[in-house]
This record gives C-alpha cells, structure tokens and sequence, in this order.
C-alpha cells in the first residue's frame, strides 16, 4: 500500500511548477566550433547537460551521436581536462595556438570563462564557442 502512495507522491512532484527544475534533467546548449588561425567553415550543434551538469558531459554526449563532433582532452592534475583537439585539429605549443572556451549567452553576451571544460556549468540556450587561437 504505501509504495503506490510514494509514487503518487514522486508524480505529484514532478507536476508542481518550480519543483521540474531539479528533475527536468536536460539544459539545451549550442557548440560552436570555429577556427581564427585558419579559415575553415564553423560548425555548429546541439546538444545538452544535465541540471546543472558540467560541459564536458554535454560534449561527450554529443560525440556520442554525431560522427562530426570529435574531441580529446588531457588531465591537468591541477585544473582537470584541458581540451587538446576539436574535430581532429589539435593546439600545438610550438605554434602556441590552443581551443579557446567562450560562452555566448542568451542575451548576447560573451565571456571566456577563467575555468574549463570539467568545471564550466553552462545556462540554458548559452552557445559555447570552442575557438581555435593563437596566444
Ligand atoms: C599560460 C596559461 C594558459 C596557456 C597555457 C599554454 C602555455 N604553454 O602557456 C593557454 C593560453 C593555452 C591557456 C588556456 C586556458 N586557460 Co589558462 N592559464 C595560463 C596561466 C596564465 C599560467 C599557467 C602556467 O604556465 N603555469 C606554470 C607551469 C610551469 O605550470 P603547469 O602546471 O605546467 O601549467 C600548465 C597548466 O596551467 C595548463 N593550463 C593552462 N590553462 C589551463 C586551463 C585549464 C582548464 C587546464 C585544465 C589546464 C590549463 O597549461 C600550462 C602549460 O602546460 C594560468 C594562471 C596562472 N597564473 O597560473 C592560467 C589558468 C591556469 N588558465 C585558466 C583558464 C580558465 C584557461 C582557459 C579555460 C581559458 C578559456 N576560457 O579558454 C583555457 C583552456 C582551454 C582549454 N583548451 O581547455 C585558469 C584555470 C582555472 C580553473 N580552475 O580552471 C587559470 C588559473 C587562469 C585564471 N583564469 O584564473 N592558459
């Protein structure tokens, strides 16, 4: 008796306004992969993170359903994943280029985040802009 009780309860959660942020599960995000150093078409994509899921988790799932978005990443021991490649072009140190973060927001703002991948929790609608670069 008391299980169906706790499930119409879960359900009746899941239909109170305010209380779906927590159990929606999917913020819709953007990828824009475009290149400063070399002219090439930008790609864009779309994929999403969890509530307050972490980007990287987004990029990986899109990876994992689109065979045009690739990319890799190394540990920093101190910083987490730093992105090494995007669609099999990589930063090159002697060529000091790197794939910079940006995020595009909503409202059409655009920072560069002072953290990566592995930390970056991004907003709904935000577009991410993963920027070949040189430094
Ligand atoms: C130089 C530098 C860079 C260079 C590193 C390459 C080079 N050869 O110089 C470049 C320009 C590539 C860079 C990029 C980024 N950086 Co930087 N960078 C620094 C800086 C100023 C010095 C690092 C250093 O040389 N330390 C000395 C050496 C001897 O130690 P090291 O451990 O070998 O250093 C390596 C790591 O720091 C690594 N690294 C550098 N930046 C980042 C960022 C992330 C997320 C990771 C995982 C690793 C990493 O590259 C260094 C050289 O190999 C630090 C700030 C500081 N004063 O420490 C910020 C710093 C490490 N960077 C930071 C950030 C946020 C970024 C970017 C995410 C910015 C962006 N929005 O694009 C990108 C990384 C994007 C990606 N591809 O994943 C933050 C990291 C904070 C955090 N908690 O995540 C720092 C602390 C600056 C800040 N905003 O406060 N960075």
């Amino acid at each position: 008796m008391k299980i169906p009780i706790l499930l119409s309860a879960a359900l009746l959660l899941l239909l109170l306004p305010g209380v779906p942020a927590a159990f929606s599960s999917q913020t819709p995000i953007q990828i824009l992969v475009t290149n400063s150093v070399t002219p090439s078409p930008d790609r864009t994509y779309s994929t999403y993170v969890v509530y307050r899921g972490i980007l990287i988790g987004g990029m990986r799932r899109l990876q994992d359903s689109n065979t045009y978005f690739k990319f890799t990443y190394t540990e920093d021991q101190n910083y987490g994943p730093f992105l090494q490649s995007v669609n099999g072009l990589a930063g090159c140190p002697e060529r000091r280029t790197y794939w910079q973060l940006l995020v595009q927001s909503s409202n059409d703002t655009t920072i560069r985040p002072n953290v990566g991948i592995g930390c970056y929790i991004p907003n709904a609608n935000d577009t991410i802009i993963l920027k070949y670069s040189t430094y």
